[in-house]
């Protein structure tokens, strides 16, 4: 793979006016740059050269002012460096106007994090999303970015854009492309809905791993499921979401899911693009939001994932009833008196690397579960197998009797979900059933 050799530039927004978002202020500098050096290193590049920038007013052509873009061309060997990446985003107009003073190639944190995503995508869906939020970002900006066209077309050495008739044609190639893709996302997605209504059909309940890049959720699904994805001290080392299952000690299985991690910033493009792979989280009975108890910006983290899941169409309320917090890395880090976060109240603290700390958290998983189902017993008349097999297939049966005294037919007791229960009593409205 190509190493690429970066000079990375960290704008500070002077003005909460003109800040893009409230990681690229001051007050979040240390853990926002060390967040971006490892997104800089997930892409594989190395920095050569890097230098922070105190934005007072940002220059609509141009972000920063004439004399800054001087002074970096002249007091740095931009000849050691392939491209420049400003961590802020840039207007179409400022990304131009940057590379024609400083002669290089320019991208922003936009196109840094859907390279990364390039990068990442394994699967056939995660491929079409990311090339799916790539040509939606190429379409807005109507100017080049730096991703898979123009390397098609000799890579790095070309800057400052194509011309307007190239433009035009790019954009209707865009659209049909764009069209293209939807189509073929709209099939993939649609195997997924049919193996997601599957899933839902048996009795287990889903439990959602979410979170900030890097907290360590595949490392929990890992060792809750004794699977081997990757597990990397880098963003974004999950991209598709995995399912598995854990077994519990009745021999009750529950269904745990891994996915994508979120970050500051995270550009629209990509949230719409990966919306069917989060859509996972809406059939989830709990989301496990794993925080990492050893980053000082913990809080920011967590609002930030609490605002995505927001835009991605979760109510309050429903966040309120299925997030659990799972404060991991509590090796490096155990006090959580001082930290303030949404829904603390539902919370345990892990470290997953400790055969210890999975084991308390599968336990609290296995409480919770058990909290979720309800043991019902069900009258079931003779001759009705049909009921049976339902009951089979969606609750827990544990204890099944004959029984001719007081009522002729099977007594059948199980633990059940809401839903199910709801959904039985619909099915079958005449069978008396009673909780115990
Ligand atoms: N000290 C410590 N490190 C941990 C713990 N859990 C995970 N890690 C480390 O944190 C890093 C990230 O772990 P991952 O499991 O890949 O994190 P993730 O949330 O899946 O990250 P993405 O897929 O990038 O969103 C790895 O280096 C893990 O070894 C923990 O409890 N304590
Ligand atoms: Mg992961």
């Amino acid at each position: 793979m190509i190493n690429y050799k970066t000079f990375l530039i960290l704008p500070i927004f002077k003005n909460n006016k003109f800040s893009q978002n409230d990681i690229f202020n001051q007050k979040n500098f240390i853990s926002r740059s060390s967040e971006t050096r490892s997104l800089v290193s997930a892409l594989d590049a190395s920095i050569v050269f890097e230098k922070i920038i105190n934005i007072s007013i940002p220059k609509s052509s141009l972000l920063i002012n004439n004399n800054v873009a001087n002074e970096i061309k002249n007091n740095f060997d931009l000849s050691l460096v392939d491209l420049i990446i400003f961590d802020c985003s840039l207007s179409p107009i400022q990304q131009r106007n940057l590379e024609r003073i400083l002669q290089k190639k320019i991208i922003d944190r936009t196109q840094l994090i859907i390279e990364i995503f390039g990068l990442r995508a394994k699967t056939k869906e995660g491929k079409l999303q990311v090339e799916l939020a790539n040509l939606n970002f190429e379409k807005t900006r109507l100017v080049r970015s730096w991703t898979h066209l123009e390397r098609q077309r000799g890579g790095l050495s070309k800057i400052g854009g194509p011309g307007e008739s190239q433009i035009e044609l790019d954009k209707r190639m865009i659209n049909s492309k764009i069209k293209q893709l939807k189509k073929l996302l709209a099939k993939v997605t649609q195997t997924r809905e049919v193996q997601r209504k599957l899933r839902k059909n048996v009795s287990s309940l889903i439990f959602s791993l979410v979170g900030y890049t890097n907290s360590g959720k595949s490392t929990i699904f890992n060792s809750l499921t004794s699977s081997d994805i990757l597990v990397k001290d880098m963003v974004f080392a999950t991209l598709d979401t995995k399912m598995g299952s854990i077994k519990m000690s009745d021999n009750k299985k529950i269904i745990i899911s891994d996915t994508v991690g979120f970050i500051s910033a995270l550009p629209t493009e990509l949230i719409n693009s990966f919306k069917s792979s989060l859509e996972e989280l809406f059939v989830a009975d709990y989301l496990l939001l794993v925080h990492d108890l050893s980053n000082p910006n913990i809080e920011n983290q967590a609002k930030l994932v609490f605002d995505t899941l927001i835009s991605i169409g979760f109510t309050e309320e429903e966040l309120e009833k299925k997030i659990i917090n799972v404060f991991n890395k509590c090796d490096l880090n155990s006090d959580l008196s001082n930290i303030k976060i949404k829904y603390k109240k539902n919370l345990i603290k892990t470290s997953a690397l400790t055969p210890k700390g999975i084991k308390d958290l599968k336990n609290y998983i296995e409480n919770l579960a058990e909290k979720k189902l309800m043991k019902v017993l069900f009258h079931i008349p003779i001759n009705s197998s049909k009921i049976s097999s339902w009951l089979y297939k969606n609750s827990h049966v544990y204890n099944e009797t004959f029984c001719d005294i007081d009522f002729v037919g099977n007594k059948v007791k199980a633990k059940i979900s809401d839903d199910k229960l709801n959904s039985f009593k619909s099915h079958f409205p005449e069978i008396e059933l009673y909780t115990i």
